[in-house]
């Protein structure tokens, strides 16, 4: 039996999806699609998951598309390929399902993450990198925009100057230099790495997991719509809030001087 291209890991709360195809910087087939979207489908399905990290096994995180992958694989003058449908039925499902997961999604960068396989990572709530590790808009190299979401994304990150250069140039940029410009959320040591991005699930697995849910919709909301719009709309996903468990444990847990205890999700 061949190996899963997706490994399926949980360590109390937290569950661990690691891309499996090292030997290719585990860039994206239709087998790895197949594999992921249902991991993730199954993940917010299961109450017993409170926190996703997703990560790459051996030196790289995701190295984009697969190229060599004969659905995408360019085929010569006269027979062009499709790419649009693949990205209409592959990545916009799986950036649309991180994004509206009902817990919070780390990206734990291993090593490098190009073209899709950044867009990918960046698509995550929290991006904690290897200081090894680098981000690479590889797709203007073979003559691409950045997709899966990197145009929205990057403007979004670091602004429209810095998202063109790192769209048009398609440079390596380190993980440092990433923390620094705002595109993820921190680098940290190597030997720290896998500590770090255990603490931090950990630490989201113990939060009020609607109230992440409802931040993150409506920071990505609020970019659509005006001020006075967002003020009304986050008053609104905040009194759903108000009415749950978790607001009243919250509080609770602050008068009585405890640490909460968060159920819902
Ligand atoms: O096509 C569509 O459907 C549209 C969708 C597009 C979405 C996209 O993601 S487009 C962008 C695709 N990705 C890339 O263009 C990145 C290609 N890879 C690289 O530029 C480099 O590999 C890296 C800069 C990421 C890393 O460089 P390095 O020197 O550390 O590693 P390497 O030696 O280049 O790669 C290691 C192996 O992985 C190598 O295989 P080998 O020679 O040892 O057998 C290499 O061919 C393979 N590999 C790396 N990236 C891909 C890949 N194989 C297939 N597809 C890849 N994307």
């Amino acid at each position: 039996m061949s190996e899963p291209l997706v490994l399926i890991a949980q360590q109390g709360a937290v569950r661990t999806l690691t891309l499996n195809r090292p030997k290719s910087l585990n860039s994206f087939t239709g087998e790895m699609h197949d594999e992921l979207l249902p991991a993730l489908e199954t993940a917010a399905a299961d109450a017993a998951v409170r926190c996703v990290v997703l990560t790459g096994a051996g030196r790289g995180f995701c190295a984009g598309q697969d190229l060599a992958d004969p659905a995408v694989a360019p085929r010569g003058e006269g027979q062009p390929v499709e790419v649009s449908e693949v990205i209409e039925r592959r990545y916009k499902p799986l950036a649309l399902r991180i994004r509206s997961m009902p817990v919070p999604v780390i990206a734990a960068v291993n090593g490098v993450a190009a073209g899709a396989g950044a867009s990918i990572a960046l698509a995550c709530d929290i991006v904690i990198a290897a200081r090894s590790a680098s981000f690479i808009q590889a797709f203007s190299k073979i003559g691409l925009l950045p997709d899966a979401g990197g145009t929205w994304l990057l403007p979004r990150l670091v602004g429209r100057a810095r998202a063109i250069g790192l769209a048009i140039t398609g440079d390596k940029l380190p993980a440092d230099e990433a923390a620094r410009i705002g595109l993820i959320w921190r680098a940290v040591d190597d030997a720290e790495f896998a500590s770090e991005v255990a603490a931090m699930a950990e630490r989201l697995a113990a939060m009020p997991m609607k109230a992440i849910a409802e931040t993150r919709a409506q920071i990505d909301a609020g970019m659509l719509t005006n001020y006075g719009d967002a003020i009304s709309a986050e008053g609104r996903r905040q009194g759903e809030l108000g009415k749950a468990p978790d607001f009243a444990e919250g509080v609770a847990a602050f008068l009585a001087k405890r640490a909460p205890v968060f159920k819902d999700r």
